[in-house]
């Protein structure tokens, strides 16, 4: 398993669960610092993660790209794929594809959270999955064309009512015949939603794509009252060998959030 942390580029979401908030480079210095193989970046839009611009970097500090989130287009933009106009829905498609194409140059997955959306009076819920169905296909089609899978993100009942666990997100993929979609699966988001989290990452087995690294209250690990060691231990045994990546609030400060971060990781990791 691999450590990564965010680093944001979206001066909107700066009071967002992402670590580094300072620009690319310096997220890059930090997380080479602190000892982390990678980096998960949250842009604006694909032009600010251009693969001329990031590669240099990651090469510079010996740093992998983990992945590339694609919030910004409902953080900025007021996009999502189950949005009741047709047209914002595909402007949330050719959003979340244009990331898909800058990621996959330099070798990484896109991750759709927050811009599946969630039911409205204008959709009902039998409508939202039916756009997210064919959503996810077409866009987990365009990633395949890099080699990579498209990360989905079950986003607890405060973030949307679409899926909430692993296990039902895991189910509908399955069920709609979308192979190359994976679940990313959110630790803090699972703290509130699944009665186990190690059962939970178990019972997904081979369909985890990707997980978020973090404590309960979205702080980094070790800062609230989540045991990493029965997630640790459910990882290895699914034969996990993904990343794990920090996508906490920067608290006490990004430093500090950072150091905590990889100080769990190795102590679970190299346990
Ligand atoms: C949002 O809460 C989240 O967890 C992000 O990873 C989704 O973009
Ligand atoms: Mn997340």
């Amino acid at each position: 398993m691999k450590s990564a942390i965010t680093v944001c580029l979206v001066p909107e979401a700066v009071r967002g669960p992402f670590v580094l908030h300072d620009g690319l480079e310096s997220g890059c210095r930090v997380a080479a610092e602190q000892g982390f193989d990678g980096i998960e970046i949250f842009p604006a839009g694909p032009d600010e993660v251009a693969a001329a611009v990031v590669r240099p970097l990651l090469a510079t500090h010996g740093l992998a790209l983990a992945a590339i989130g694609t919030g910004a287009g409902w953080v900025k933009h007021g996009l999502c794929l189950c949005h009741a106009d047709g047209d914002v829905r595909r402007r949330a498609r050719a959003f979340i594809a244009s990331i898909i194409d800058v990621a996959g140059e330099l070798g990484a997955p896109a991750i759709i959270g927050s811009m599946q959306g969630r039911t409205s009076g204008d959709v009902s819920r039998e409508a939202a999955l039916a756009m997210l169905a064919d959503a996810l296909g077409e866009l987990a089609a365009h990633a395949a064309r890099h080699g990579q899978p498209l990360l989905y993100e079950p986003l607890n009942r405060y973030e949307s009512d679409l899926f909430n666990r692993q296990v039902e997100a895991a189910a509908f993929v399955e069920a709609n015949g979308l192979d190359a979609v994976r679940i990313l699966c959110d630790l803090f988001h699972m703290n509130i939603e699944e009665e186990n989290l190690a059962g939970a990452l178990v019972a997904c087995g081979p369909r985890v794509g990707h997980v978020h690294w973090a404590d309960s209250n979205r702080r980094a690990m070790g800062f609230g009252h989540t045991d990493p060691g029965p997630v640790v231990a459910a990882l290895r045994a699914i034969r996990y060998q993904g990343w794990l990546s920090a996508e906490v609030f920067p608290w006490p400060s990004p430093a500090e959030a950072a150091a905590r971060t990889i100080a769990s990781l190795r102590r679970h990791l190299t346990a």
